[in-house]
């Protein structure tokens, strides 16, 4: 029997159709009449994922056969987003799909509302990986994303009261038709016990580690499509199982907890995401998490995904780890333990192969969110890999006095073994050491890692540091969020801009084109018109006619200052009920807020009260005529991204400079037609030079100029005293003008801005003030306001997640282009 390869079904709408009843019945088990809205859509993303998935196993051979150098990404997150639309797109589908629906009688857009959007990350940092990957597929650059399939990713924001109350992500509730699990795959990942030596065959000295325990990994793919490229590259998760999944006799025995304790035990390992970003919190579990899935990965690439006979020492010739942030660092010394104990290589050879084969990513500035695991902890569950860190350092501590001497401060700031406050390893030390390279993700971000957070590493490894600047995929965030801009685009300056995006630059021109212009703002409105529909339906709210919308969305955190976006509703507020300014003479305004704070996060979850607290209070207020409003829509994701990006004229980045590392929903908004107002901090900086200062709302303090205030003793409260504006805005939130006459219930948000502010907040608050103003002024020329949003289109190409993957590339990787 001659085995033909599989074929794509056939691309037309009675092929379709065919498809998915054929799926709707066999794949799903009901008759078109008696399906429900989820036994379609499962349908419909089985029969999507059968036009690709010739693609896909054409790239799983061809890869086999050319074992081409590739990179397998390290990340404890991907923030997907829906796949629907993506498949579509990546599969020139849409518009038959949605004939071949429509003569089922069926609505498409029912369908694509039925996808629980996969959140296996937090924010940023997730979903840069998610944007990354997408990159590398439609580059056709050879790419395994490896990760954790969360049971359960990130929280599902409510509030109530005003507060948030988190709820666990079901994600996989209702079925998960894009994900092949392959437990015939798994590999055992173990834990705990001690460290042996031994002499073997050669009479040589070694080391062996002897486990407690095990779990098994059982690895889920995802098929990463590239655009309309015949490219499908690999997204592997793992999840934990139990080795064994319960003792029968115990079982047989009544007690049935018991029985199961080992399997939930093994199983919480990849049970739920850790809703935390920017502060590590130092848990087992995380460090569990950790390891688990970057032993799984190494183990996959080695014996699954390496030929047999491979030669380990060309090993950077032919893979390289990316670790995102220091999350997957643990895979540093997993690598050394693997070719040291396990292949029986040299030490010497290892450490070489090593550090061919790794490069990090950091991610943060801020101290707290650098990681360290406590010897203690690291040496109980992974005694092997601490005695491997120990000597890492130690030889590299060698090199350090090697070159400059016994100096002995040195030696303490560089150590990977923190002695302060209690033992520990820096990760982000052990990723410096071992990475060929280290990046930072935007110019400003590069330059303070190099030069305050690891100044000591930068002088010791010349040319080992250096920036790429985040960006985001086009696909997503311009053609499928974006249909109507995505289409004027084409129109003026034809097709091939969404795989070459500094073609937008064509754009230019057409700035100054009155009949563009208007077609630009139409396609805005019609942007606020849908997401007026998205949030009427989802949370019975709407968006003003005629509004300027004000977005801000993004993890809560003091840093970000959503603080300063409050102060400003207040300051507006107040100059209407105190009669200074007539409510008919403000710009109508909607403030759009997107946020969710770590549950822990006390601080943040405070904030959150406020806003809605002042919203309720600014929205209720018939003083103010309507023209100002509040909208907190809550549990902010990837999919309501896309709603409400578009439709926005103003996009907030207003972090205290120096503390954001670079930002990418800045670069969402850009390219989608918005103007910032912004700090000069992450890739605010970068994104101001492009589109020109003209085109841009900058404020406050550059990040020198933070460091000199903090350094001669920052006093927020002389900010208040100074400011009756400031002063008048915080007295209204202290004298319970927000909460119904309660003074106190916003204490801690009062207190914590006069007396620590941490993210200078106030000091910044009249430079923010004074630019908002100019915003206003701004807006009622229209005209004018449309060219500038149009050179933010025009010249924000330059964010495109395909240019960083260039750049990772050509920096970093070294991977080129495959087939
Ligand atoms: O690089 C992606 C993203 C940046 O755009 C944000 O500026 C940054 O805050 C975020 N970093 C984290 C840090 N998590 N940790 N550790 O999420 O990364």
């Amino acid at each position: 029997l001659a085995l033909a390869p599989v074929s794509s079904p056939p691309v037309s709408v009675d092929g379709f159709v065919r498809e998915f009843l054929r799926e709707l019945n066999f794949g799903q088990g009901v008759a078109l009449s008696a399906s429900t809205v989820n036994d379609q859509y499962l349908a419909l993303a089985r029969t999507v994922r059968h036009y690709l998935m010739a693609r896909w196993l054409e790239t799983m051979r061809r890869q086999k056969e050319t074992q081409a150098k590739g990179v397998a990404y390290l990340s404890a997150e991907y923030l997907l987003g829906r796949q629907l639309g993506n498949a579509l797109l990546a599969t020139d589908l849409t518009d038959i799909v949605a004939d071949g629906l429509a003569q089922c009688g069926i609505d498409i857009a029912d369908l694509r509302a039925q996808e629980v959007e996969p959140g296996l990350g937090n924010g940023g940092l997730g979903r840069l990986a998610a944007c990354f990957v997408d990159s590398l597929a439609t580059m056709s650059v050879p790419c395994i994303g490896y990760g954790i399939r969360y049971e359960f990713g990130i929280f599902r924001q409510t509030f109530v009261d005003g507060r948030q109350v988190e709820q666990p992500d079901s994600w996989l509730a209702l079925g998960a038709p894009w994900e092949f699990p392959h437990p015939d795959s798994a590999q055992e990942v173990s834990f705990g016990g001690h460290t042996e030596t031994y002499t073997d065959s050669d009479g040589a000295e070694r080391t062996r580690w002897v486990p407690a325990w095990t779990v098994q990994a059982v690895p889920y793919n995802y098929m990463v499509p590239g655009y309309q490229n015949g490219r499908v590259n690999t997204l592997r998760l793992w999840r934990s199982v139990a080795t064994e999944r319960f003792d029968l006799r115990i079982f047989n025995s009544g007690d049935y907890e018991e029985a199961v304790r080992s399997q939930t035990f093994a199983e919480n390992i990849s049970k739920v995401l850790y809703p935390e970003d920017s502060t590590p919190q130092g848990k087992e579990l995380r460090l569990q998490q950790q390891y688990f899935f970057v032993a799984a990965s190494i183990a996959d690439f080695l014996e699954d995904v390496l030929p047999e006979d491979f030669d380990l020492t060309k090993l950077p010739e032919r893979i390289i780890f990316q670790l995102n942030d220091t999350h997957p660092v643990i895979a540093v010394p997993e690598l050394m333990r693997v070719l040291v104990d396990e292949k029986g290589l040299a030490w010497d050879t290892a450490w070489e192969i090593t550090k061919g084969c790794f490069a990090y990513t950091c991610h943060t500035l801020l101290p707290e969110a650098l990681e360290v695991w406590s010897v203690e902890l690291l040496g109980r569950l992974l005694p092997r890999h601490l005695e491997i860190i120990y000597r890492i350092n130690e030889e590299f501590l060698e090199e350090v006095r090697e070159r400059f001497g016994d100096d002995e401060l040195r030696i303490r700031r560089m150590s990977i073994i923190a002695e302060h406050p209690e033992r520990s390893v820096r990760m982000a030390y052990l990723a410096t050491v071992a990475g060929s390279k280290v990046n930072g993700v935007a110019e400003l971000h590069s330059q303070l890692l190099r030069d305050k957070v690891l100044p000591d590493f930068n002088e010791f490894y010349p040319g080992k540091f250096t920036n790429v600047t985040n960006g985001i995929t086009p696909r997503r965030f311009v053609r499928l969020a974006n249909p109507g801009l995505s289409e004027l685009i084409t129109e003026s300056i034809g097709v091939g801009w969404l795989t070459d995006l500094e073609r937008l630059r064509e754009l230019e021109p057409f700035a100054a084109d009155e009949e563009f212009r208007a077609r630009f703002r139409e396609v805005k409105a019609a942007n606020k018109r849908r997401l007026h529909a998205v949030l009427t339906e989802r949370d019975g709210v709407s968006v003003s006619d005629g509004h300027m919308l004000d977005v801000m969305v993004k993890r809560l955190h003091e840093y970000k200052r959503q603080t300063l976006k409050v102060l400003h509703i207040i300051t507006q507020y107040n100059r209407v009920v105190s009669g200074e300014v007539a409510a008919a003479d403000l710009t109508p305004r909607t403030f759009i807020f997107g946020a969710k704070a770590a549950p822990g996060y006390k601080m943040a979850k405070d904030i959150i009260h406020l806003i809605n607290a002042v919203g309720s209070t600014v929205n209720n207020d018939e003083r103010l005529e309507g023209r100002l409003k509040v909208i907190f829509p809550p549990n902010y994701n990837v999919t309501l991204a896309e709603k409400v990006i578009p439709a926005a004229d103003l996009s907030e980045q207003i972090s205290l400079a120096g503390k954001e590392a670079s930002g990418t929903g800045n670069m969402k908004f850009a390219l989608n037609g918005a103007l910032t107002i912004g700090t000069d901090d992450g890739a605010n900086v970068e994104i101001r030079q492009l589109v020109g200062d003209e085109n841009f709302f900058l404020f406050g303090m550059l990040e020198p100029e933070v460091e000199a205030l903090q350094a001669a003793g920052y006093v927020p409260s002389s900010y208040y005293e100074s400011n009756p504006e400031l002063r008048r805005a915080i007295d209204a939130i202290a004298s319970g003008v927000f909460s119904g006459g309660d003074r106190h219930m916003f204490d801690s948000v009062v207190g914590n801005l006069l007396q620590e502010d941490r993210f200078l907040a106030l000091a910044d608050y009249a430079a923010y003030i004074e630019a908002q103003d100019k915003v206003d002024a701004a807006y009622a020329d229209q005209e004018e306001w449309t060219r500038a949003a149009i050179l933010n289109v025009a010249r924000s190409g330059f964010f495109s997640s395909d240019r960083s993957m260039r750049d990772y590339i050509d920096r970093i990787w070294h991977t080129p282009p495959a087939f």
